[in-house]
C-alpha cells in the first residue's frame, strides 16, 4: 500500500519512513451568543433583534425573548468567531440606535 491514510498511522509500507498525516482542515472553535436581560428594552424591540439579526422565527423569537426576561439570559445562536462578533457588534449599535440598555456578549463553547 502506497497510499496514505488514518489507519497506517502513516507509516509507508515501502519505506519505513514515517509520514503522519492529518485532516486538511480544523474545525473552527464555535461560541454562544448570549442576550443579557434588563429592566428598560421593550420585548418588541428584543423580539426585532432575533428576527432582524438572529433570523429566528417570529415565535421562537418570542420564546428566546420571554426566556432572557424570566431567566436573566437566553441564547441567540452559535457562531463561528467573526460571525457571532458581527452579530455582537450589530446588536449593541442597534440597542445605542434605540436608546435601549440591551446588551449582548458571546462565550466559547
Ligand atoms: N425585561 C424587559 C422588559 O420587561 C424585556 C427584555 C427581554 C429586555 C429580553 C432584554 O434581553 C432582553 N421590558
Amino acid at each position: 500500500m502506497t497510499e496514505r491514510n488514518h489507519e497506517d498511522n502513516g507509516v509507508e509500507e515501502e519505506t519505513g519512513i514515517a509520514t503522519k498525516t492529518r485532516p486538511a482542515t480544523k474545525k473552527p472553535s464555535l461560541y454562544r451568543v448570549l442576550l443579557l436581560n434588563d429592566d428598560y428594552t421593550p420585548m418588541e424591540f428584543v423580539v426585532e433583534i432575533l428576527v432582524g439579526i438572529f433570523r429566528k422565527t417570529p415565535e421562537d423569537a418570542a420564546r428566546i425573548m420571554l426566556h432572557v426576561h424570566q431567566n436573566g439570559v437566553g441564547m441567540c445562536g452559535v457562531y463561528t468567531y467573526e460571525v457571532a462578533e458581527t452579530k455582537v457588534a450589530q446588536v449593541l449599535d442597534a440597542a445605542r440606535r434605540g436608546q435601549h440598555p440591551l446588551q449582548c456578549t458571546m462565550e466559547k463553547e
